[in-house]
């Protein structure tokens, strides 16, 4: 059956029942599974199938985008290349993003771990819930997945190979291209934002310097493979227990520059930051707030010990090779900071980028979005606008942290 068709709860434990990854996990009998659709996300269906023996999660491409429709029609193939990006982080972070069970091509169809108690770290971030490690885990994943993923470690030749089977995902990052780092400076169709910012954005969009900032960060996102990026690490494609994390939904994965994920993980918690006032009593504010500080802080040192661990043990590709730099008496050590030094630099850029499209663009965030009285959010939104440009313009000066999480303080008592 290779014919495409967007499933329901209804059709699914008929369509799927003769699968053997599902039947082995849930269950051999379909008429004992319980099926949910649960997909709260902008472009797939999601559903919960549990049964005697467990519980899987599917996950099916929709031909077009969910949260505008039909009107904006989006290939299926996007579930080819989430496939591939989750069996390759699964090899560069073992244990950091759900198992696969199955992957139907035709379908667009991906069955996979149920994860729980696992929450969705916005939402956890949104009503005040710490997570022990996230900074921790978070900074390894990004060093794994941007170090593993490159010609620091990769064979040249399997790189390549790999660059041209994701260069066939056209679709998705022209996604990003326009609706991070075009539409939020120009008065784009699909944009939105709360009325007050209005004397705001007009500044930012009259600001040639920062515009062509973007465009520039533009050129390096759709030109520089370095490494394979998850594309969209937001705190939604993150989920979350007390003690433990995964990164899911990596749909928009391309090759794409180091610093891109973190930069824009970093930018979300800093609008978890930026949006606390209107989501904590002020009892519990300003620890809440200097938790999440605390995380950007250990995402940052993870982030970067981690890629000097493996700068030292597994520098095995084609780049920086130990004899060239041994001959030189160079110290290798001193070549890898100077290598973060610019990776930080493009992921503050990426950062301030990202918290500009989620108050400006189409897809907004609920850290923003929840807040009901209008006057506080719009006063929220317009410190992050803030917060973002100054990331855009000055990146070069957030070479330490302690700066980085100074200026957000400074932005949080405006
Ligand atoms: C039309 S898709 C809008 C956004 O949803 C995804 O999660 C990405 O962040 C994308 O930019
Ligand atoms: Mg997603």
């Amino acid at each position: 059956n290779s014919q495409y068709e967007p499933l329901s709860p209804e059709t699914l434990a008929q369509r799927l029942s003769a699968v053997p990854a599902i039947a082995e996990r849930v269950g051999s009998d379909p008429a004992e599974w319980t099926v949910r659709e649960v997909g709260d996300g902008n472009l797939n269906l999601v559903f919960i199938v549990e049964g005697s023996r467990g519980t899987v999660i599917v996950k099916q491409a929709l031909p077009y985008v969910r949260l505008v429709g039909d009107s904006w029609p989006l290939p299926l193939y996007r579930a080819f290349f989430e496939n591939h990006a989750l069996v390759r982080q699964a090899q560069r972070d073992p244990g950091s993003v759900p198992e696969v069970y199955y992957f139907d091509n035709d379908q667009a169809l991906i069955v996979m771990e149920f994860l729980a108690p696992h929450k969705i770290l916005r939402r956890k971030l949104i009503d005040g819930e710490k997570v022990e490690g996230l900074g921790d885990f978070l900074g390894k994943f990004c060093a794994r997945t941007a170090f593993r993923g490159s010609e620091l470690s990769m064979k040249s030749a399997d790189k390549k190979k790999d660059v041209g089977t994701f260069a066939g995902n056209v679709a998705i990052p022209a996604i990003t291209e326009a609706l991070v780092f075009t539409d939020p400076y120009f008065d784009a169709e699909m944009n939105h934002h709360t009325a007050a910012l209005d004397p705001v954005v007009a500044d930012l969009r009259a600001d040639t310097r920062l515009k062509a900032r973007v465009q520039r960060m533009l050129m390096k996102f759709a030109s520089n493979t370095e490494t394979m990026v998850h594309g969209d690490l937001h705190s939604g494609s993150i989920m979350s227990t007390q003690t433990e994390s995964r990164v899911i939904d990596p749909e928009f994965a391309q090759y794409g520059p180091l610093g891109f994920d973190i930069g824009m993980l970093v930018a979300n918690f800093l609008m978890a930051y930026l949006s606390q006032p209107a989501h904590r009593t002020v009892e519990r504010l300003g620890d809440y707030q200097e938790w999440i500080l605390t995380v950007i802080d250990e995402t940052l040192a993870s982030f970067e010990a981690e890629f000097q661990m493996l700068w030292k043990i597994e520098r095995t590709g084609m780049l920086y090779p130990a004899a060239l730099f041994e001959d030189q008496g160079q110290s290798s050590e001193g070549i890898c900071l100077e290598l973060l030094a610019e990776v930080r630099r493009d992921a503050i850029v990426f950062c301030g980028i990202e918290m500009h499209r989620r108050t400006l663009s189409l897809a907004h965030n609920a850290d923003f979005e929840e807040i009901e009285d209008e006057a506080q959010k719009a006063r929220l939104e317009a410190r992050n606008l803030a917060m973002g440009a100054k990331l855009i313009l000055e990146a070069d000066t957030f070479g330490s942290t302690a700066t980085l999480l100074g200026i957000a303080r400074e932005f949080n008592a405006k």
